[in-house]
């Protein structure tokens, strides 16, 4: 082993770990490395570490001796049990104030047990979204951190330095504090939410103008292009773009039409659902999101019942092409504006349970770069909450409460003509349908209390005075003649 200790070890060398290695030393750090099955340390240490600052370790012991303390140890292994495995491995070999650092994409609640756990043992512990894929994690990824407080001081050069960095000078990092506990995870299971819904709201965007106007692949990608150039400036939409342009080498056919109609999903836009029930906060767009993907997964199905049920007949698209494309353009981005917004009003009420401080423009700053959300109108979000840190909901800004009135029209105009085409639009129907639930002063929720209160006398508030209140339906109804 080299005398010159690392200024930093990290474990489990696949995809993530392996780039994320490469980063740290290409930033001028000594980097340690395990890897469970250690051929693959070997195949880096000949490989894309050849000759590079690293120290490629054969043992979990000797990747402990190799580091510097405090040590700055992180695991990018597979999510689950193996980080608990591996964190029982770390404890006895760590000394007092020590870091150990997950990477891996976590249920909050296991940061959340894990940095107890490991603050018990004197150790500090962090729990980091990254974001980004693996080419984030090689040239810079959004990241997320949280656990320990006393460990950002100690892992924050290191942390910001490989981070993606925007800005006019690209020297804001897309990496600060987000909150003790599982507070990094928990904003990092909010993007990956976003992140499902602005997927579906392209997609439903795609589906408009290909089964409603029927643009062929080279119109849809002028179409993208197009809008990568204003408002809807963004990873996704380029990405989306770039596909439209890809052909399949066998065929000749475009990729895009080739692939099976039936989508997957790893479970952070489940969780991200799941916490917003629990919460009580309407997160529409993931939770359509995630059923989205659900029905598309019942391709058989789908595929019977294609051949027995049927939608509009003869109702076919009346539209100007280049119109009709600029109303979907407005209703994707007042529907991405929306599920952005619930997003953030999610993180309020976590906040609010757990007691983190968050940092609600941070985090759109954090999201500016790097990971696959990043997006222009990003910084319209940080703006808002920078000139407002207690703004209730992002709708409410100036610049989006402007952004969606001059959309409205289009919009809902859009939504109509799906609904008339019989073309599913779950993302931008719950979008414009939480957008007027949350305007609308008077629900007709009166009337659900009054049949709760009906059946189960589970009494109801009234306008005109406080307190709880039941009334003897039966009684006082009108009575059957
Ligand atoms: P994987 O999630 O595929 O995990 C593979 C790594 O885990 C290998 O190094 C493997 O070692 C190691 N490992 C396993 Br499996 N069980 C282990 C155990 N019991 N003890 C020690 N090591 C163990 O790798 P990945 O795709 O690079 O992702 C790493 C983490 O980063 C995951 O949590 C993932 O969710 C997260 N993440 C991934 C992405 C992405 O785009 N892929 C993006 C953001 C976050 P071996 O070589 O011996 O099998």
């Amino acid at each position: 082993m080299s005398e010159k200790l690392a200024d930093f070890g990290l474990i489990g060398l696949a995809v993530m770990g392996e780039n994320l290695a490469l980063n740290v030393e290409s930033r001028g750090y000594r980097v340690a490395v395990f890897n469970r099955t250690t051929s693959v340390v070997d195949a880096l240490m000949n490989g894309r570490a050849k000759e590079k600052n690293f120290i490629g370790c054969h043992s979990i012991e000797e990747l402990v001796k190799s580091v510097a303390r405090p040590r700055k140890i992180m695991m990018m292994v597979k999510a689950g049990k193996p980080v608990d495995e591996l964190i029982d491995q770390l404890i006895p070999l760590l000394d007092e104030g020590d870091v150990i650092i997950d990477g891996g994409n976590e249920h909050y609640t296991n940061s959340e047990r894990r940095t107890q756990y490991v603050e018990s043992k004197k150790l500090l512990f962090i729990g980091t979204g990254v974001s980004g894929g693996e080419e984030g994690a090689l040239k810079g990824p959004s990241m997320m951190p949280g656990g320990s407080p006393a460990a950002w001081p100690l892992v924050k050069p290191i942390f910001q330095a490989i981070s993606a960095k925007v800005g006019p000078n690209h020297d804001i990092p897309c990496c600060e504090w987000v909150g003790p506990g599982g507070a990094g995870q928990y904003v990092k299971m909010v993007h990956n939410g976003i992140e499902y819904g602005d997927m579906q709201l392209i997609c439903e965007a795609y589906f408009l103008l290909k089964a409603g106007l029927g643009l062929t692949n080279d119109e849809l990608y002028d179409v993208f292009s197009e809008w990568n150039r204003g408002e809807l400036d963004s990873y996704l939409i380029e990405i989306t773009r770039d596909i439209f342009s890809v052909k399949d080498p066998d065929t000749g056919n475009y990729m895009v039409d080739m692939i099976v109609d039936k989508a997957g999903a790893k479970g952070t836009g489940k969780w991200m659902s799941q916490l917003a029930l629990d919460l009580g906060v309407p997160s529409t767009l993931v939770t359509e999101a995630v059923y989205a993907r659900c029905l598309s997964a019942l391709k058989d199905a789908r595929t019977r019942a294609s051949k027995v049920l049927s939608g509009p007949k003869g109702v076919k698209l009346v539209a100007d092409k280049k119109k009709f494309v600029e109303q979907v353009r407005q209703a994707l981005y007042a529907s991405k504006i929306a599920s952005y917004a619930q997003g953030f009003v999610q993180l309020q009420a976590a906040a609010a349970e757990h007691k983190w401080p968050l940092n609600y423009g941070n985090i759109a700053l954090l999201w500016r770069g790097g990971c696959i959300i990043r997006a222009r109108f990003l910084e319209r979000i940080k703006e808002a909450f920078d000139a407002n840190p207690n703004l209730e909901n992002l709708l409410l800004a100036p610049y989006f409460t402007q952004a969606i009135e001059s959309a409205q029209v289009a919009w809902r105009d859009v939504v109509v003509k799906a609904i008339q085409l019989g073309i599913p639009v779950p993302g931008f129907t719950t979008a414009l349908t939480y957008f007027d639930g949350y305007r609308t002063e008077r629900l007709p929720a009166n009337l659900l209390q009054a049949q709760r209160d009906y059946f189960g006398a589970h009494t109801y508030e009234r306008l005109d005075k406080p307190g709880a209140f039941h009334t003897e339906w039966i009684q006082l109804r009108r009575q059957p003649s």
